[in-house]
């Protein structure tokens, strides 16, 4: 099959993913139920910020979150993906972890998915491997609904990354090429301030792998702890988090504010090319 994988991964570029939920109780935007035009005009609106990467999410992930039916989880990304794919040049990501969702949305015209649950539901491998996406594998300990209660790690670095690896095992061994995964370390997934922290200070260790890093910590509770600000008022904390992931070398942030992340990773572009340049002379 000829790839449709757009090509997302620059060396030494950071690329902004820009969410665009579809869910009427995601928390950080307002809890709107979007329609498809409103969608699309949100999508629109983030290309032209700088995303390069549009991730489409019908489920909520939020602890205590309702769950969603794989038939609703179509009935709200599909529509939408089919738009954004007819009309918008980047690349369009699933957030879902279902199998029928994955189908749906690649044939619909996504080309990444992205999966908090890392192709563990059952069917998820299998109809992954049946398309040429990208796939993003997340680390996440526990599930939504429980997963901040009382995280756990022997060491939070090598667990993640060792849970990771072995994913890239399993998703290798069902046929799904190296070369389309991407690793994300899971902010806020079962994660103390702390891990999340060790996480972010030291992104070399998912680096080492090879492998291209995501990082999403947009708005999320580590944001706000920080900062003292509510969800809405976390931008410039959230900014400085994706330029920490970008300068270490991350793929890809994933971030609701496009623009302002995309000034700060300009920054961190010039800085980083000032650097390579000095080092050359
Ligand atoms: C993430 C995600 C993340 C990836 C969400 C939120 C919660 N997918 N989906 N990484 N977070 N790959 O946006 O705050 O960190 S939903």
């Amino acid at each position: 099959m000829a790839s449709t994988r757009k090509a997302i991964i620059s060396t030494g570029k950071t690329r902004i993913m820009g969410v665009l939920n579809v869910t009427p109780d995601s928390f950080s935007d307002g809890g709107q139920f979007m329609d498809t035009a409103t969608a699309v005009a949100r999508a629109r609106t983030m290309v032209a910020e700088g995303a390069h990467i549009i991730d489409v999410g019908g489920e909520s992930t939020r602890p205590g979150a309702s769950p969603v039916s794989a038939e609703q989880e179509i009935a709200r990304v599909v529509p939408v993906i089919e738009a954004l794919a007819g009309e918008l040049d980047v690349c369009i990501s699933v957030d879902t972890s279902k199998p029928q969702v994955i189908s749906a949305a690649v044939r619909a015209g996504a080309s990444l998915v992205n999966d908090v649950r890392a192709l563990q539901e059952p069917g998820a491998l299998e109809a992954a491997a049946e398309t040429d996406a990208w796939i993003c594998l997340m680390h996440m300990q526990g599930q939504p609904r429980t997963m901040q209660a009382n995280p756990r790690y022997n060491a939070v670095l090598t667990d993640v990354r060792d849970f990771l690896l072995e994913r890239v095992r399993v998703c290798v061994g069902a046929g799904i090429e190296r070369e389309r995964l991407i690793l994300d370390p899971g902010f806020g997934f079962g994660k103390t301030l702390e891990n999340n922290l060790d996480l972010l200070a030291n992104l070399g260790v998912l680096q080492a792998t090879g492998l291209p890093v995501l990082v999403g910590v947009s708005r999320k509770s580590m944001i706000g702890t920080i900062t003292g600000r509510d969800a809405g008022e976390r931008v410039h904390g959230s900014v400085a988090a994706a330029v920490i992931a970008a300068m270490q070398g991350a793929a890809i942030v994933r971030v609701h504010d496009v623009a302002a992340t995309a000034d700060g990773l300009k920054i961190c572009e010039a800085v980083m090319a000032h650097a390579q340049g000095e080092l050359k002379e």
